[in-house]
């Protein structure tokens, strides 16, 4: 996987679906292909602290991972074999307000469709009085708060928070994802479980609902 790893750190666009599709059609796993995109933006998040890359690598970075997972999307349910049609529960999801990054929700909410979940994906930035609404109107068995920023974490608190002064925090399940997310950060927040991968939170998600 390194040429590929190489290529979308190198911001080799072209080259890096070229070997995602090729990848695909050899049979290689689509969650190892999914793994090598992470372990770029990995480095492309290095490059980024140290001053290397600048916002617009970032974008462009962005950019090929959703490309990437839109050409792998396919293989991932079919590998899995678990397509359930089968309804495993209903997961409200949103990235939370001050964080625009969508790439590992939208992945989270494609995982969890593929797990059986009924899944309302509210998009990014979305402030915590918006998701307490949404909760009331869609009622959901689990609230997913994704964020990657630390900033973020304030704003999930915040959803929290407003759950339990409406008197609903026992009605929902809240699991909150994002690389930086830790025991200690879920206990601050007030969360019932933390992901920092996909496949982590649909486990737990699963667990919850006895699926
Ligand atoms: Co931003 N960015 N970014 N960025 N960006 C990070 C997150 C950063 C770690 C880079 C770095 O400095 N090393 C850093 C955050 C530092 C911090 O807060 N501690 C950072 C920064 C600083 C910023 C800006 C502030 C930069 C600036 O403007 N100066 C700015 C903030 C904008 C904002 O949100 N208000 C910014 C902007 C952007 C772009 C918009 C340009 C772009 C995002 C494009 C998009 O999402 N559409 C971007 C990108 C691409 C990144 C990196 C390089 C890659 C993120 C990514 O997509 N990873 C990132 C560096 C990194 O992650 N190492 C970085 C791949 C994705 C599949 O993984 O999102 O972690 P991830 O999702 C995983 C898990 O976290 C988990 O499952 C997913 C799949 O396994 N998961 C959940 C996620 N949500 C979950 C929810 C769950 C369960 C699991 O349940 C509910």
């Amino acid at each position: 996987m390194k040429e590929l790893i190489d290529a979308v750190v190198d911001m080799m666009e072209d080259k890096a679906y070229e070997l995602t599709r090729r990848y695909i059609d050899e049979g290689k796993a689509a969650e190892e292909i999914f793994s090598a995109y992470q372990a770029a933006m990995e480095q492309i998040g290095q490059r980024f602290e140290a001053g290397t890359y600048f916002v617009p690598e970032l974008i462009m970075a962005g950019e090929m991972m959703k490309t990437g997972a839109e050409i792998i999307k396919p293989f991932l349910s079919q590998e899995d074999g678990r397509k359930e049609t089968r309804k495993t529960g209903k997961f409200l999801l949103a990235t939370v307000e001050g964080d625009i990054h969508d790439i590992g929700k939208d992945i989270v909410g494609m995982m969890m469709q593929v797990n059986g979940f009924e899944v309302m994906d509210l998009g990014v930035d979305v402030p915590a009085a918006t998701i307490v609404a949404e909760a009331r109107a869609f009622q959901p068995d689990i609230i997913g708060l994704s964020g990657l920023l630390t900033l973020a974490f304030d704003p999930m608190k915040k959803c929290v928070d407003h759950l339990t002064e409406a008197g609903l925090r026992a009605d929902y399940k809240v699991i909150i994802g994002g690389a930086q997310m830790d025991r200690q950060v879920c206990g601050h927040i007030g969360a019932d479980a933390f992901a920092t991968d996909a496949m982590a939170g649909v486990n737990i998600c699963k667990k919850w609902m006895g699926a």
